[in-house]
């Protein structure tokens, strides 16, 4: 645990963070754990329950010269941050408990991951935004986009945002490549680091360790019978943008070979699901839980808190010149399939391309409530795997427990459905 002097000492606010904090291990972990523990998950499920913090080691980090670079969505090259020897972080959004922070100035309808970002930063609850040198925000949503500017009046956060286009056209490549060297210049600027083509490539093999190893672990679950749930699937992933890249992938490592010889942890051969949508940030697993509780097999979670992290990384190579690099850099990650897109947003041949591979008998797709990108989609994705004959269910929620019994219902009759 990070002791109460150093969340001072960085602007925490020590009351309200120890009021707010519920991040502790739920009880449906708890089960999880006392049920199927293998030794090798042992360290998620600690950082899970927040035993093992990074404020420490990044506290200290920063007294030694590092810098912090925070952000919310995956459109932030984490490379760049890496190549200048500083420190990637993803920022709290995934819990209601800082609600009380943000509902006096947002309005009622917002999206709970914003509500509980602006909660976080208002509130000084959220030790990593404190800790942040520069935070990064993008113009993907609406609500996210004017969030960043509310942040900017009411705290003394400099948020720099990244214009991030709608389309994937030739137009719309050259500015966000422009974009992706206006962030270089940036950490340049804070981290006093040059990013050579050397670093780059140094920070990007970091991260490609990472993301690949991640895959590895979770495409075991192609398996007829996953060695993994997707309760702890979801638990790994959502812990991948802020825990230390180094002692990450070496956890995944020691979990992949465990895995190997695992028997498969589902008591019953239930539905195997994909779930899609917008994304689950921790500590937020509700729709998924309940999925799995009501007897399905979650194998896949095609969102940012699941493959859209770790697919489909960047081929840099030593002999790129560094401007080869960025533009490699920003071409794959303007091609996260985010629903934030028009003009290509389908995104139904990507799912249907993962249902063949995860052999999958329902498609869940998830959108947070007030989320337009995704809440809009649903209606185009859900005809179409109608078309091809993909039971799909469309479900809205928040981070509250009122629906829960609701979600129960309806989760139990699209599995039944499925079976
Ligand atoms: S790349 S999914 S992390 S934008 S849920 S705030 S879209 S109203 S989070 Fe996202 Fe980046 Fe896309 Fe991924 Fe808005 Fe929807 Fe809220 Fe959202």
């Amino acid at each position: 645990m990070v002791s109460f002097e150093i969340l001072r000492e960085i602007g925490v606010d020590v009351e309200k963070y120890d009021r707010y904090r519920g991040c502790g291990m739920p009880s449906h972990l708890k089960e999880a754990w006392d049920e199927n523990n293998l030794l090798e998950l042992e360290y998620f499920y600690r950082v899970r329950a927040g035993e093992y913090s990074r404020v420490e080691e990044i506290y200290k980090a920063k007294k030694e010269g590092s810098v912090v670079v925070g952000s919310f969505c995956l459109f932030v090259p984490e490379e760049l941050v890496l190549a200048a020897d500083a420190i990637p972080i993803g920022l709290c959004g995934g819990s209601s408990s800082s609600f009380p922070e943000a509902e006096p100035i947002l309005p009622r309808e917002v999206c709970p991951l914003i509500k509980s970002y602006v909660g976080y930063k208002l509130g000084g609850i959220c030790p990593y935004f404190e800790l942040s040198d520069l935070v990064v925000g993008e113009t993907t949503c609406d609500g996210k986009t004017k969030s960043f500017e509310v942040l900017n009046d009411l705290t003394d956060e400099e948020i720099m945002v990244l214009h991030r286009p709608n389309t994937r056209d030739q137009r719309s490549r050259e500015i966000w490549r422009d974009e992706i060297h206006r962030l270089k210049n940036e950490i340049e600027e804070i981290s006093k680091e040059k990013i050579s083509k050397q670093n780059l490539f140094r920070g990007w093999q970091k991260l490609d360790m990472k993301k690949k190893r991640l895959q590895e672990v979770m495409e075991l679950r192609k398996q007829p019978n996953p060695p993994i749930t997707g309760l702890e699937s979801l638990m790994i992933s959502q812990l991948a943008s802020n825990q230390n890249p180094q002692k990450y992938t070496e956890k995944l490592e020691k979990l992949q070979n465990a895995l190997i010889e695992r028997e498969t942890p589902y008591k019953d051969k239930g539905p195997r699901l994909l779930i899609t949508g917008s994304p689950l940030v921790y500590p937020n697993q509700k729709i998924l839980r309940i999925a799995e509780e009501v007897g399905g097999r979650v194998v896949h979670e095609e969102m940012c808190t699941g493959s859209r992290y770790y697919e489909n990384q960047p081929k840099l190579n030593e002999n790129q010149t560094l401007n080869k690099m960025i533009e490699v850099l920003a071409d794959n990650y303007l091609d996260i399939p985010c629903a934030c897109f028009t003009g290509d947003t389908d995104r139904t041949d990507q799912l249907l391309q993962k249902i063949k591979e995860f052999d999958v008998d329902g498609v869940i797709h998830h959108s947070l409530r007030s989320c337009d990108p995704y809440s809009l989609e649903a209606y185009q994705i859900k005809n179409k795997l109608k078309d091809k004959g993909i039971p799909t269910l469309v479900i809205e929620s928040d981070y509250s427990k009122e629906d829960i019994g609701q979600l129960k219902t309806r989760l139990q009759a699209f599995i039944e459905m499925t079976k």
